[in-house]
């Protein structure tokens, strides 16, 4: 098996501004980011049934594609109530995050139990068939109706474990200390560290 070595730069396999600036963020330091727009214009289809398989999916095709360390991240929201609905088809609940939102509220119209969790995978994909796995897991609640501007996706409803804001109030100094793709990429982090 090839052996991973400290990239100097990694292909970011996201299409989506806000998990890039998250990504970048979080991970910070001496890495150069790239991301697969800068290689491709098109998306990879998103087919599996885990965020392992979507998240494998992105990797592998993005380190085809760049034929540079890859990191991709699949993630959803995964809500109790729901029998973990929206999970892997997060994304594609709805036309756009008002529709998707509005959609979630919807079928939690009298539910008492609110509990979800956000869940990230991020695969790392260095050489052929070659790949680290690391993941991420953020508990909380889905509050009554939206609040709150910053962040993205359903950070406007969701309201993680310890707090009685949303993400979308709290911001993204909070969000990117103790989200899933935080927890992730702290993993992520230290693999970096150890090579
Ligand atoms: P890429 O596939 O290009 O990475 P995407 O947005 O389609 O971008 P996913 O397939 O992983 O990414 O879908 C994840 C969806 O889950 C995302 O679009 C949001 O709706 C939701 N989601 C994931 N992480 C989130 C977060 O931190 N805050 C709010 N919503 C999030």
């Amino acid at each position: 098996m090839a052996r991973s070595v400290k990239p100097r730069s990694i292909v970011l396999a996201t299409r989506n501004p806000h998990k890039i600036a998250e990504i970048k963020a979080i991970l910070g330091g001496r890495i150069q980011y790239e991301s697969i727009g800068d290689f491709l214009g098109i998306s990879v289809k998103e087919a599996g049934r885990t965020l392992v398989d979507n998240s494998l999916t992105k990797a592998a095709f993005t380190f085809k594609v760049s034929g540079k360390p890859s990191l991709a991240d699949d993630s959803g929201l995964f809500i109790e109530a729901l029998d973990g609905k929206p999970g892997v088809y997060s994304a594609r609940y709805g036309s756009d995050d008002n529709e998707r939102i509005t959609k979630v509220l919807k079928q939690l119209a009298n539910e008492k139990n609110r509990r979800a969790s956000f869940k990230a995978v991020f695969i790392y994909y260095y050489a052929p068939n070659t790949y680290a796995v690391f993941e991420g897991e953020c508990r909380g609640m889905i509050a009554d109706e939206p609040r709150g501007s910053s962040g993205f996706g359903y950070d406007p409803i969701f309201i993680p474990k310890g707090y009685s804001k949303t993400f979308a109030e709290l911001g993204e100094k909070v969000k990117n200390r103790i989200s899933h793709r935080a927890k992730a990429l702290i993993r992520f982090k230290k693999y970096l560290t150890n090579l």
